[in-house]
């Protein structure tokens, strides 16, 4: 085979000499490709640098001093002669690059990728080849809307975006939490961002979709309702970044060495469980911490307990493309597990946070377009759309087209091509003929593909005929049934949760119309939600439309159904007394305790000292999955001696009636019980509530409460 693409490709035709042929010895090319690639990685490490010893420098290496500008006389004008002056301000002048148009907001990781098998059955992607196999990652995480300075907990769709520095090349699984997507086209794009975004003459709302534009474009393109779905539920106010799923959100193809090829769905499985904020405490969060979910992977990672996902893939054959009633290449539509069960490929693990994040997490450019060998594109036209956007978008982001130089774009593979110079560009290339073909260099870099030098390929079997047609294919005109599959697949709370949402949402409506379009469309996916949104709008309630309404349930997409494997990370207030030394020793105790599990306890007290971690003036509830009150401190819940000018009236009560409010588990130790007594908290077989006066007895209680995670029988019902 490799003799036949010899005197094919190289020329004996054109009678160039055979030597000069790169496929003459496809095997010692092929050494060559790998001993490049089999080379220690070099990683980030050559591109650190460490300030701590030597002299200050100019950015061409002089020792200079940068504390005075240079000026004529002691209080004369500043000269432009003085270098130091104009480069220090010139590079801080330059220091922005521009944020993203979209998913701005965001904090990233390092960590390995360890393949499960031999997965050649399935693909020929190299990182899947081979059981324990490692490759290095780099993923960052999102919200949508926002811009880089807006806070975590906003309720939005969440980036999770990751890169396999395969030894074949970068591949780059850009997804979302959310399984499924607004559009179906990506020439809806722009719209659908610019109905998102704050208004263009006041710039508001920041990170928000309670706004008439926003319901107006949702309620226009009903593609929207689905993921508008997810979004309202749990998934759009996840409890940290490392507690929610990743989805591809399309149909890929996995491409087989040989040629065959399946339609793939790609999943990230959360190992820590899926947990999610309500929607009060992530509003506060907002404000208290707006850097939670970046100080969570941040500190959890630095603690030691960096977080893993499961890689999986739901397989599909080709011909099965509209077997199940929908499109595969609609990316509005999930595939019920069900249908496809996931295939489990291996484990990605979190271990290292970044050292700078103006260059790794910043700089990182992420595109749907870097793919490798095995795997392919499908016609989904957001995906096709994608693939022109990342790209475009990194050439202005990075002002040129050598990004993929930056340090943590560089793929760990070794790169040999005839693309050249560029602003920004560091290789210095020794080739004198960058062109192809070539005899003058041997006919370097040679040409890969699918039988040689194992070259990436575009699957040979994907058809594509047609007319020519601005249109969306009839098969995705369904956009009512999987949005109530997903409602259906919850619980009551969680149906309520999604309810209240829209109520929020659409409270801050100011159009008539656009409430009536809402209700409109939201009666095509449910009557019972559209009556209970309209009740809140003071609106008639719609008469069903019962067309697409159906009983169907799919397993898998409830958050709070399920108990947390574990709890390792999550973050207990201990409420103490600095008057009550038997309080500060209980408090240390628990800390002491919980930090065998990794909980994370913070005491809270009057002032600092005495082994308390935060004053009552700047804790809140929302920033702990739990709080506890330590036995000796219910003094200060008992509203006649609670007064203090240290921290505002009542405060440590709101700190436990928030903490109850928001379907914490909660408790008292010994005496402390009073404390709920105080604040109205029942104290004996509610559900969440744990009392006692033995540490560990009641340690164990509240490890089973925080895998529980939310006591969700605390929040009311419509009905
Ligand atoms: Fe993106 N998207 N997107 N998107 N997207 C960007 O690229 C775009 C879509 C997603 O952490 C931008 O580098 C278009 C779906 C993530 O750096 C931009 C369309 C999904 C990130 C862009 C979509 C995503 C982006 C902005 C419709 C889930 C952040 C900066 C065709 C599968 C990656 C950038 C990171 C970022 C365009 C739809 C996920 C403008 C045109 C669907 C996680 O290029």
């Amino acid at each position: 085979m490799h003799t036949v693409k010899a005197l094919l490709c190289c020329g004996s035709l054109l009678g160039l000499s055979l030597a000069a042929c790169p496929y003459a010895d496809p095997a010692a090319l092929l050494k060559e490709k790998r001993a490049d690639t089999d080379a220690p990685s070099p990683g980030l490490g050559q591109f650190k640098v460490d300030d701590g010893k030597g002299f200050l420098t100019s950015d061409v290496g002089g020792p200079i001093e940068d504390q005075n500008s240079l000026k004529a006389g002691i209080r004369g004008p500043t000269l432009l002669e003085d270098f130091i002056f104009r480069q220090k301000i010139q590079h801080f002048d330059h220091e922005r690059v521009p944020e993203r148009a979209v998913h701005a907001r965001g904090a990233g990781a390092h960590g390995t990728f360890t393949s499960y098998g031999d997965f050649s059955n399935l693909t020929a992607a190299s990182f899947l080849s081979a059981a324990s196999k490692k490759t290095p990652v780099f993923v960052r995480f999102s919200t949508v809307a926002g811009s880089r300075g807006s806070a975590d907990t906003a309720r939005d769709v969440h980036g999770f975006a990751t890169r396999f520095y395969t030894d074949e090349g970068n591949f780059d699984i850009v997804g979302n939490n959310i399984p499924v997507f607004f559009i179906q086209d990506a020439i809806r794009f722009p719209d659908l961002i610019h109905s998102v975004k704050p208004s263009p003459d006041s710039e508001i709302p920041q990170a928000a979709t309670a706004h008439d534009s926003a319901w107006d474009f949702f309620s226009q393109q009903p593609s929207t309702l689905h993921t508008l779905m997810w979004a309202m539920a749990g998934y759009g106010i996840p409890r940290s970044y490392r507690h929610m799923d990743g989805f591809g959100v399309h149909t890929f193809r996995f491409v087989k060495d040989d040629g065959p090829t399946k339609l793939i769905k790609w999943h990230f499985k959360t190992l820590q469980g899926k947990a999610s904020l309500v929607w009060e405490e992530a509003q506060v969060l907002a404000g208290k911490n707006a850097d939670f979910h970046r100080q969570d992977l941040f500190d959890a990672i630095a603690s030691g307990n960096g977080p893993s996902w499961e890689l999986a893939v739901q397989v599909v054959d080709e011909e099965k493309a509209l077997a199940f009633g929908f499109d595969l290449l609609d990316p509005t539509k999930l595939i019920p597990e069900e249908l496809a069960p996931l295939q489990k490929l291996g484990i990605m693990t979190l271990d290292t946070n970044p050292t700078n994040y103006f260059a790794e997490t910043e700089q990182v450019m992420f595109q749907p377009g870097h793919i490798v060998r095995g795997i392919d594109f499908t016609e989904d036209p957001l995906l096709q759309g994608r693939v022109f956007s990342y790209l475009d978008t990194q050439l202005n982001r990075h002002g040129g087209p050598n990004f993929e130089q930056l340090p943590i774009n560089m793929p760990k593979a070794a790169i040999h091509n005839n693309n050249r110079d560029g602003a920004g560009q560091n290789f210095i290339h020794t080739n004198k003929f960058p062109y192809s073909p070539n005899t003058l260099n041997n006919g370097f870099p040679a040409q890969a593909n699918q039988t040689t030098g194992r070259g990436f390929f575009t699957a040979p079997n994907r058809p594509a005929t047609g007319n020519l047609v601005r249109a969306l294919s009839p098969t995705f005109d369904d956009h009512w049934t999987q949005p109530r599959l997903f409602l259906n697949s919850l619980t009551s709370v969680e149906q309520q949760f999604i309810v209240n949402a829209i109520r929020f949402e659409t409270s801050h409506l100011q159009s008539e119309t656009v409430k009536q379009n809402v209700l409109a469309q939201l009666n095509r996916v449910s009557n019972d939600v559209a009556k209970r949104v309209a009740v809140a709008l003071g609106l008639p309630a719609p008469a069903p439309d019962p067309t697409f309404y159906h009983n169907n349930v799919t397993a898998g997409l409830s958050i709070f159904n399920s108990t947390l494997p574990k709890i390792a990370t999550l973050q207990v207030g201990v409420l103490a007394s600095t008057n009550s030394s038997s309080s500060l020793e209980q408090a240390a105790a628990l800390k002491e305790r919980l930090a065998k599990e990794g909980v994370v306890v913070t005491v809270v007290g009057e002032v600092q000292g005495n082994g308390i971690d935060q004053t009552y003036s700047a804790a809140d509830a929302s920033v702990f999955d739990s709080v506890v009150v330590a036995a000796g401190a219910e003094g200060l819940f008992d509203p006649k001696t609670a007064a203090s000018p240290l921290y505002p009236t009542g405060r440590p009560g709101q700190i436990l009636v928030d903490g109850f409010r928001w379907g914490k588990p909660v408790g008292a130790l010994g005496s402390a019980s009073a404390a709920l007594d105080s604040t109205g908290i029942p104290s004996s077989d509610a559900p969440g509530v744990f009392t006692g006066s033995d540490v560990e007895a009641f340690v164990t209680d509240l490890e089973g409460g925080l895998s529980q995670f939310k006591f969700t029988d605390r929040f009311p019902l419509d009905f």
